[in-house]
């Protein structure tokens, strides 16, 4: 039981480590194929430079909270060798 908590909050520390908010606009979404293409600004975990690209998004339902035009925040980490947005923040 202890050594699952200490996992746990290893995993934890971990993921919240990896977690990068960078800043993009939406310019186009694809929500049958759970894509969407933000101008990007630099997203330094994985060391790209700003660029306007194409991403998958972990869920097809975060799609549903953005429109084309909006600026957002996300976090995109290389999942099964994409890049995917793991979250997707709309910015007033
Ligand atoms: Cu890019």
């Amino acid at each position: 039981m202890r050594i699952t908590s200490i996992l746990l909050a290893v995993l934890l520390a971990a993921t919240t480590a990896q977690a990068q908010n960078t800043e993009a606009e939406v310019r186009k979404i694809d929500k049958s194929q759970g894509k969407i293409t933000l101008k990007h600004g630099e997203i330094k975990n994985l060391d790209m430079p700003a660029m306007t690209m194409v991403f998958r998004v972990k869920d097809a339902k975060m799609l549903d909270a953005v429109e084309v035009g909006d600026k957002v925040k996300v976090n995109v980490e290389k999942i099964d060798g994409q890049y995917t947005l793991t979250q997707l923040v709309k910015t007033p």
